[in-house]
């Protein structure tokens, strides 16, 4: 083989292995990112406080994992649709531990803003949404 084809196929090897590196960086960033799995709003209750629930999945996503709420207390109920066993975490409050068709709640109030929540079991599968007071 001439050597410029040579340089040529080495290169095209080395590009290939490029793109191949590219893909699988784009796909692992793409399974870290908390999934988006819809937007909740929170309605007040007969009590005249605030409250959505927030259902725990199997697939190890909160529904809805965009939430919004006006400020004052907000409270959250936790459901499992799942079996693996779920909390959930918002600005040093946590739910009890919620298996499969198990319920727990929590009363916040937080500020305006942005606050994250998180399932502290499973930080590492990126379990976790967003509540947005406005
Ligand atoms: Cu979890």
């Amino acid at each position: 083989m001439p050597r410029h084809l040579q340089t040529t196929a080495v290169a095209g090897l080395m590009l290939a292995s490029l793109l191949a590196a590219g893909c699988s960086n784009r796909e692992s960033a793409a399974a870290r990112a908390p999934v988006n799995t819809g937007t909740g709003t929170a309605v007040v209750g007969a009590d005249g406080v605030q409250q959505i629930v927030v259902t725990g999945d199997e697939q190890f996503r909160f529904v809805p994992s965009n939430i919004r709420a006006m400020a004052g207390p907000l409270r959250i109920v936790l459901t499992n649709s799942g079996g693996t066993p779920h909390n959930l975490r918002i600005d040093g409050h946590e739910t009890g531990l919620v298996g499969g068709g198990e319920k727990s709640q929590i009363t916040v109030t937080l500020a305006p803003g942005r606050h994250e929540f998180i399932c502290t079991l499973h930080t590492r599968l990126h379990m976790m949404g967003v509540v947005i007071v406005s």
